[in-house]
């Protein structure tokens, strides 16, 4: 899906959240936003569709969360909403075991109008509320959710992750893994940080957007995952500051990062940092700051309108 934008062109996707109420999905949303947990985990039964966008450099994320009360779940709703979505999620609380026919059911009913009107095959499932003891894993929601009816829809995609909102990693890497890496067709900056991390010999070499969310990672992944809260912190400097870059060291690990803020409309901030590398800190600046104008460039000659 292709949008106008001022002078830019955002290339737009549509995601849509389902799942029964009380499952946690309003939660993981507002995690995505800005991964605050404590904020995330305030909420109140939703009674309305909510509707949450995501940036990602260049690209939009729309998120459309269906309330779980059950007058949301009917065709016509559900038709409404998930017309042309590239997505979907469906957000289980895997510790309430008693509802899972229920939410099979709600699954099936999804389903069928997702694909019949979605322009997606793409199925991401969150065994959510991983913290609480009782919460059953993936595979066992995978086999008693999505194996009974998974003949019925042959042409879905599914995937299936752990999440829990006490760990915002697991939620962040559901939605790279399992969404945004599907989506987009290709990932220009994967050879990027991949050539990065060879010059600088680092553990991790990761591009975050202007939200902290990993979107390119070569190397330690799960480490890119962690490090988003931190780099947030370095991402509210670089907006006062217009750019940052500097080296930061905590417990016997050292991150070198820089972020930059793309002049003119978009005013995009991006941050590369390289985790544990090997080379001098300033040969690892000077890396990353070339990998930086390489990013701005390309996202200049791919979106800026003529
Ligand atoms: N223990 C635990 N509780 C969670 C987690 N995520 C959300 N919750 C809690 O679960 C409850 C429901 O979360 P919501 O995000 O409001 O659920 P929802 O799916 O949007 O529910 P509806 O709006 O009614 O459809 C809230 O009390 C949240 O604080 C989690 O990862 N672990
Ligand atoms: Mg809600």
């Amino acid at each position: 899906m292709q949008e106008r934008e001022g002078a830019w062109m955002a290339e737009t996707y549509k995601i849509v959240v389902c799942g029964l109420d009380n499952a946690g999905k309003t939660s993981i949303v507002r995690l995505l936003k800005d991964l605050r947990p404590a904020l995330a985990l305030i909420t109140s039964p939703s009674v309305a569709l909510e509707k949450e966008v995501k940036r990602s450099l260049r690209y939009r994320f729309v998120f459309f969360v269906i309330p779980g009360q059950r007058r949301f779940h009917t065709e016509r709703i559900l038709s409404q909403v998930m017309a042309d979505a590239d997505c979907l999620i469906f957000v289980v609380d895997a510790a309430d075991r008693h509802r899972l026919p229920e939410a099979r059911d709600l699954l099936k009913l999804a389903l069928k109008v997702y694909t019949r009107v979605g322009s997606g095959n793409r199925l991401v499932i969150l065994a959510h509320k991983q913290d609480l003891s009782s919460a059953l894993d993936a595979s066992t929601i995978y086999r008693e959710l999505w194996e009974p009816i998974s003949s019925e829809f042959p042409q879905v995609l599914a995937d299936i992750f752990e999440t829990t909102i006490f760990k915002p990693s697991t939620v962040l890497r559901a939605l790279r893994e399992g969404v945004i890496l599907h989506l987009l067709t290709r990932d220009p900056f994967d050879y990027l940080v991949r050539r990065v991390q060879i010059a600088t010999r680092a553990e991790l070499i990761a591009i975050f957007d202007g939200e902290a969310f990993p979107l390119s990672i070569a190397g330690d992944e799960t480490t890119a995952y962690e490090v988003a809260s931190l780099v947030r912190e370095f991402l509210d400097r670089l907006r006062l500051e217009g750019r940052v870059e500097g080296v930061v060291c905590f417990s016997r690990t050292k991150l070198a990062f820089v972020g930059r803020k793309s002049k003119g409309d978009g005013e995009e901030p991006i941050m590369i940092c390289a985790k544990d590398f090997l080379t001098p800190i300033a040969q690892t600046i000077r890396a990353l700051r070339q990998a930086v104008v390489q990013v701005m460039d390309f996202l200049r000659r791919r979106y800026h309108a003529p």
